[in-house]
């Protein structure tokens, strides 16, 4: 594994309705390589993110979002 970069980013996420789209979204985040941990909120439409800035960033998460069918944008 890598280091200890343990960066957060915030992402304003579109188009969840439900339970199952959090997860969705969530698992989307998580499988990418660098991702520790994404804690999605559907009230709030976020997701906060965890993750090594040298491995992966905010365009890798916004098109992993996209390509699951929802909207994500940097909060
Ligand atoms: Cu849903």
């Amino acid at each position: 594994m890598t280091g200890n970069a343990n960066d957060k980013l915030v992402l304003n996420i579109t188009g969840m309705t439900c339970g199952h789209c959090v997860m969705t979204v969530r698992k989307a985040l998580e499988s990418l390589r660098g991702v520790k941990e994404a804690v999605v909120s559907l009230d709030e439409g976020k997701a906060v993110v965890t993750y090594d800035p040298a491995q992966v960033g905010a365009e890798d998460m916004i098109r992993k979002v996209e390509s699951v069918g929802y909207g994500a944008a940097q909060a």
